[in-house]
C-alpha cells in the first residue's frame, strides 16, 4: 500500500525507525506500515552526532537503498534540508527519484542538532520556512511524494500558539502534513496542539519520550502517523553491547547463543533462498 493509500484509509499509521535495509526487513516483518529513514539512527550508526555532519547525498544513500529492501513506504528524515530552499528541492528531486515515499522537513536552522540534545535548537523563521516548503512541492515531479513539515516550536522551548501558528502556515504553503515534535515526558503537550488544530491536515507524532501513550491514544486524539523512531537503534546497541561483554567474560560464546539470531535468521534476512533459487535457474553448470 502507499503511503497515501494509508493516509486515505481509517486508522493510525505506525512506522519505525531503521538505519540500514536490515533493520527496516525487520521492521517491515513486525508489521510496521512503513520505515523512518532516521537521521539520528543513521548518524549513529556512523558513529556519529546527529548534527547535520552527514550529507544529503550520505543520507539519501542509505533511505534509497531501504526503499529498494521493502514493500512499505520509506519516510525520510530529511532534517532541516540540508540548506536552503533551494538545497530543499535539489533534496526533494533526489529522494523522489530514489522511490521514498515522504520527506520530512524540520523548520530549524541548518546545520540542525538532534531534538533531545540540550543546548541550541535555533528555528528559522515562519516565512523563511514557507517558502522552503513551497519549493519542496514546486521541486516535486509527480503527485506521489508527500512533504511533511515538521516544527520543533515546542522543542526549542517555544509557545503552544506557536507551534499551531506555525503549522497552519506550513499547511498554508502547501505540505501535506505537519509534525509536532516535542520531548517531555508527559502527552500532554502534543495532545492539546491534536486537541487544538483545525486545519484539517494530518498531524505526525514522535513518541520517543512520551512512550505511555499508545498509537491508539495518540490516534483518538487526532494523529494520523506515529513515529517510532529509534527503538531498533537502541535495542541493537543493547543486545550488541551484552553479547560482546558476555562473550570475553565467559571466553567463548555458548552464552548467548540461546539469545543471538541464528544464521539461518540473517540468511532469510538476506534473501538467500531467493538467491538460491536464481542460481538454480540461471548460473548454467552448478549442480548442487
Ligand atoms: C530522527 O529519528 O532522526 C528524528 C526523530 O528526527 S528524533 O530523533 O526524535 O528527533
Ligand atoms: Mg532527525
Amino acid at each position: 500500500m502507499t503511503l497515501r493509500e494509508l493516509f486515505n484509509r481509517p486508522g493510525v499509521i505506525r512506522i519505525a525507525g531503521a538505519h540500514n535495509p536490515l533493520g527496516a526487513r525487520l521492521a517491515e516483518r513486525a508489521g510496521f506500515d512503513g520505515i523512518w529513514s532516521s537521521g539520528l539512527e543513521i548518524s549513529a550508526s556512523q558513529g556519529l552526532p546527529d548534527t547535520d555532519l552527514l550529507t544529503m547525498s550520505e543520507l539519501l544513500q542509505v533511505a534509497s537503498s531501504m526503499a529498494a529492501a521493502v514493500g512499505v513506504p520509506v519516510v525520510a528524515d530529511c532534517d532541516a534540508g540540508y540548506g536552503n530552499a533551494l538545497n530543499v528541492m535539489h533534496t526533494v528531486r533526489r529522494y523522489e527519484r530514489a522511490g521514498i515515499a515522504a520527506v520530512s522537513i524540520e523548520d530549524k536552522m541548518f546545520p540542525k542538532v538532534n531534538s533531545f540534545v540540550a543546548g541550541r535548537q535555533q528555528l528559522v523563521s515562519t516565512e523563511e520556512f514557507c517558502g522552503k516548503i513551497e519549493a519542496a512541492k514546486a521541486a516535486q515531479r509527480g503527485t506521489d511524494l508527500m512533504v511533511i513539515a515538521r516544527t520543533e516550536t515546542l522543542i526549542a522551548g517555544r509557545s503552544m500558539d506557536e507551534a499551531l501558528a506555525r503549522c497552519a502556515a506550513y499547511a498554508e504553503a502547501g505540505a501535506d502534513a505537519v509534525l509536532i515534535h516535542a520531548k517531555g515526558e508527559s502527552p500532554g503537550p502534543v495532545l492539546e496542539f491534536l486537541g487544538r488544530w483545525k486545519a484539517g491536515l494530518p498531524v505526525v507524532v514522535v513518541p520517543t519520550t512520551y512512550h505511555t501513550a499508545t498509537a491508539e491514544e495518540l490516534g483518538a486524539a487526532g494523529a494520523k502517523l506515529v513515529v517510532y523512531a529509534n527503538h531498533g537503534l537502541r535495542a541493537g546497541i543493547t543486545a550488541m553491547a551484552e553479547t560482546f561483554e558476555t562473550i570475553l567474560k565467559e571466553g567463548r560464546s555458548t552464552g548467548v547463543e540461546e539469545r543471538i539470531a541464528p544464521l539461518r535468521t540473517v540468511f532469510d534476512l538476506q534473501g538467500m533462498d531467493e538467491l538460491k533459487a536464481d542460481e538454480h535457474r540461471y548460473v548454467r553448470g552448478v549442480t548442487a
